[in-house]
C-alpha cells in the first residue's frame, strides 16, 4: 500500500513537472520536509539559431531543473562539478537565515566548487514562499546555469487571491552562440563593453523571430474563461527586459518573493535577477497570442538585441495555422511603462517600517573608466582610451582570491578591509555630471572593502545613480535580506523632498535603481553573516559594481552562524 502511495506520487511528479499544484494537495502533510536534489554540472551540445555549441548546464537541461518546496521546507542540493569550469550556485532570494555558508556567490561566502568537486547545499526556506531561482554565481557561468524555485505555501494555506487554474514558469534569458566563457574573457580584457546577446529566449526558446527557430517556441496551451499565474523570472545576464502578452492584461500579485496588492497593467519590466507573479485570465476570443519580450534601453551607450523573443499563449481550439497576435510592447527606452509598475508595486498587508534609523549610508553606484595601464592600449582599453569600470561610493569591487566569510570567521586577515565608506569620498551633481569636469574625471579606486553592522541595526540605504560614464537603470540586489524600497526618484536624492512610504511599500531583495534617480530601502540587519550587494547586470558586477556588508554575530546560538559544513570547498 505504501509502495503504490509513493508509485503514485511519483507519478504525479513526472506528469507535473511545471505546474506543480497538484503534488502539492497530495504532498506531506508533515509541517516541514526536507526536499532533496542532485545537480550535475556538465557541459551539453545544444543546437538553437542554426548552430551547434556546447553550453554548461545542470543536468543537461536549459533552463536547469525546477526546485519545488513549502514554506520552511529544508532544501538539500548536491551540486557535483562534471566541468573543467569553477562552479558555485546562489540561490536567488533565499535569505539564508543563519546559513550564509550555503549562500553560492564565489569569494564571498565561498570557495568555488572546482573541477571534480561536490558540495552540498542545505538551507531551509524560514518564513519564505513565491517564486525564487537558482543561478551559477562565478564568472558568467549563470548564463546557461539557472533554473527556478518555487516554494508553496504551507499545506491548507490559500494564496491571497482566487487559485489559478494552472501555473506556469517563464524564464526569460539571453543566449550567445559563442562560448561564455571566452566572451567574459575577451570582454574584460578589451575594457569596453560586452556584445549584445544573439538572442533572448523564454524559458530557453528564442521563438521564431530568429534564424532556424520557427519551432524552437515555448507554447502554454489555455482554456477560454480560466486565469494562469505565470511565475515571472529575469535570469538574462546584462538586460533588463519588458513583457507583455497580446490583447491581455497581466495582474501583478508577488514581486521577489513578497505578496503585493493586485496591480493590472499591459507590460512589466523586470531587470536581471527581478521575479513577478502575474494573474491573466485567458479572457479573449480563441486563437494564439503572443507572449514578447523585449529590451528594456534605459542607457544611451548601450548594444542591445532588439529582437524579440517570443512565446505562445495558446487558446486550445485555435486553428493551428492561425497567425499570432502580435503584442504591443513599449518603446526601448520607455521609461514612463517602467515607473508606472514600479508605483503599482505595494506589499499587500500595510508593514509599518521602523522610522528610527541606526545606520544610514548614502552609497553612489555607477560606471567609470580607469586610466590605461596597458602597452598595448588599442587591444586592452577600448573605452574612451581607458578600460570601463564601475563602482559604489566610488569604490571598485576587487573579488578577493579566498571566500571573505571564512577569511572572517576564522580571522585571517589580509583578503579584505572593513572600511567601506557610509558616504561617497565628494557631493556634486550626481546625476549630471564628473566631480571634476576638467580634466574629466572618471577614475575610481580599486578595493575589496566591507561594511561591518552590528547585530539588529536598523539600516537606510540611499542609492544614487551617478551619471559619470553613463546612466543607466542599476537592479541592485541584496544577499541574505529583502528590504522595504520606501522611496525612489529621478534626479539627485534630497531629504528635503523626498517622499517615502512606511507603511505599505514592496519588500524585495533585487531594486531597479531608476535611471537617473536614486531608491531608498530599509531593513533590519538581524541574518549574521557576510552579504554581497551588487549590480545584477553581470557586466556592472564583473566591473565592480558590488561591496560587501559583515553582519556580526548576536547573542546566542539564534543570532550567531554555526560553524561551517565540514565539506565547504578550498581555495
Ligand atoms: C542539513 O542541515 C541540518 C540542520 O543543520 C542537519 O540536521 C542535516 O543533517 C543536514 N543534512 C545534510 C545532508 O547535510
Ligand atoms: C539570419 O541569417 C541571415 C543569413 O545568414 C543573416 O544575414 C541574418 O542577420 C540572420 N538574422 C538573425 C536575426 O540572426
Ligand atoms: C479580461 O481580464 C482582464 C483582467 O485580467 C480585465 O482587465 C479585462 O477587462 C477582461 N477583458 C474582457 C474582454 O473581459
Ligand atoms: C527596435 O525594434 C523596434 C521594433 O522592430 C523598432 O521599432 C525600433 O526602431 C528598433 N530600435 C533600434 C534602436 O534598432
Ligand atoms: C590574488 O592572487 C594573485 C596571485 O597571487 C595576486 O596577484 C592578486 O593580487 C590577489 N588578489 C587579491 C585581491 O588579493
Ligand atoms: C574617485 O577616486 C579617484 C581616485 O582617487 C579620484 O580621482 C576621483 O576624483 C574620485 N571620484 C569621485 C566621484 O569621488
Ligand atoms: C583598478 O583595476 C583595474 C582592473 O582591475 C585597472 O584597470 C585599474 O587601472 C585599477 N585602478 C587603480 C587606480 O589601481
Ligand atoms: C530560538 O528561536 C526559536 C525559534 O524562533 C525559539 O523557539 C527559541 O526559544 C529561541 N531560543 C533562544 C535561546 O532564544
Ligand atoms: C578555480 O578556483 C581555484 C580556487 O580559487 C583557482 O585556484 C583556480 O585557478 C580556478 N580555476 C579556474 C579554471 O578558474
Ligand atoms: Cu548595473
Amino acid at each position: 500500500m505504501a509502495n503504490l502511495v509513493i508509485l503514485f506520487m511519483l507519478w504525479l511528479s513526472m506528469t507535473c513537472t511545471i505546474c506543480n499544484v497538484k503534488l502539492m494537495a497530495y504532498g506531506s502533510t508533515r509541517r516541514v520536509s526536507t526536499r532533496f536534489y542532485d545537480f550535475k554540472v556538465q557541459t551539453k551540445r545544444v543546437t538553437k539559431l542554426c548552430n551547434s555549441n556546447d553550453i554548461v548546464t545542470v543536468n543537461g537541461m536549459l533552463p536547469g531543473p525546477a526546485i519545488y518546496a513549502q514554506e520552511d521546507d529544508r532544501i538539500i542540493v548536491k551540486v557535483t562539478n562534471k566541468t573543467p569550469f569553477n562552479v558555485t550556485i546562489h540561490w536567488h532570494g533565499v535569505r539564508q537565515r543563519l546559513s550564509c555558508w550555503y549562500d553560492g556567490p564565489s569569494y564571498i561566502t565561498q570557495c568555488p566548487i572546482q573541477a571534480g568537486q561536490s558540495f552540498t547545499y542545505n538551507f531551509s526556506m524560514v518564513k519564505q514562499k513565491g517564486t525564487f531561482f537558482w543561478h551559477a554565481h562565478v564568472s558568467w557561468l549563470r548564463g546557461t546555469v539557472y533554473g527556478a524555485m518555487i516554494v508553496y505555501p504551507k499545506t491548507r494555506v490559500p494564496y491571497p487571491f482566487k487559485s489559478p487554474y494552472q501555473e506556469n514558469i517563464i524564464i526569460l534569458g539571453e543566449y550567445w552562440l559563442q562560448d561564455l566563457q571566452q566572451i567574459e574573457h575577451a570582454t574584460l580584457a578589451s575594457g569596453g563593453a560586452p556584445p549584445k546577446a544573439d538572442a533572448y529566449t523564454i524559458n530557453g526558446h528564442p521563438g521564431p523571430n530568429y534564424n532556424c527557430s520557427i519551432n524552437d517556441i515555448y507554447q502554454i496551451d489555455v482554456i477560454p474563461g480560466k486565469t494562469y499565474l505565470l511565475r515571472l523570472i529575469n535570469a538574462g545576464l546584462n538586460t533588463e527586459n519588458f513583457f507583455s502578452i497580446a490583447k491581455h492584461k497581466l495582474t501583478i500579485i508577488e514581486a521577489d518573493a513578497e505578496y503585493t496588492k493586485p496591480f493590472t497593467t499591459d507590460t512589466v519590466m523586470l531587470g536581471p535577477g527581478q521575479t513577478l507573479n502575474v494573474l491573466v485570465s485567458a479572457n479573449q476570443s480563441v486563437g494564439k497570442y503572443s507572449m514578447a519580450v523585449a529590451p528594456y534601453k534605459s542607457g544611451k551607450i548601450v548594444n542591445y538585441q532588439n529582437i524579440s523573443a517570443i512565446a505562445s499563449f495558446n487558446y486550445m481550439g485555435a486553428a493551428p495555422d492561425s497567425l499570432y497576435v502580435a503584442a504591443k510592447l513599449p518603446k526601448l527606452d520607455d521609461k514612463l511603462a517602467v515607473k508606472t509598475v514600479m508605483d503599482g508595486l505595494r506589499s499587500l498587508n500595510q508593514v509599518n517600517v521602523f522610522k528610527e534609523i541606526d545606520k544610514n549610508l548614502f552609497i553612489t553606484i555607477g560606471l567609470n573608466v580607469q586610466k590605461c595601464h596597458s602597452k598595448t592600449p588599442k587591444q586592452n582599453c577600448q573605452a574612451m582610451n581607458g578600460v570601463l569600470a564601475a563602482s559604489m561610493n566610488n569604490i571598485s569591487f576587487i573579488h578577493p582570491n579566498i571566500s571573505i566569510l571564512e577569511a572572517y570567521y576564522k580571522k585571517i586577515k589580509g583578503s579584505y578591509t572593513e572600511d567601506f565608506p557610509d558616504a561617497p569620498p565628494k557631493f556634486y551633481d550626481f546625476v549630471n555630471g564628473a566631480p571634476n569636469k576638467i580634466p574629466y574625471d572618471t577614475q575610481a579606486l580599486n578595493g575589496t572593502r566591507t561594511k561591518v553592522l552590528e547585530y539588529g541595526s536598523r539600516v537606510q540605504l540611499i542609492l544614487q545613480n551617478t551619471g559619470t560614464v553613463n546612466t543607466e537603470n542599476h537592479p541592485i540586489h541584496i544577499h541574505g535580506y529583502s528590504f522595504y524600497v520606501i522611496g525612489y526618484g529621478t534626479g539627485n536624492y534630497n531629504p528635503q523632498t523626498a517622499q517615502f512610504n512606511l507603511v505599505d511599500p514592496p519588500y524585495m531583495n533585487t531594486i531597479g535603481v531608476p535611471v537617473g534617480g536614486w531608491a531608498a530601502i530599509r531593513f533590519v540587519a538581524d541574518n549574521p553573516g557576510v552579504w554581497y550587494m551588487h549590480c545584477h547586470i553581470e557586466i556592472h558586477q564583473s566591473w565592480g559594481l558590488g561591496m560587501v556588508f559583515i553582519v556580526n554575530n548576536g547573542k546566542g546560538a539564534n543570532e550567531s552562524l554555526p560553524p561551517p559544513p565540514s565539506d565547504l570547498p578550498q581555495c
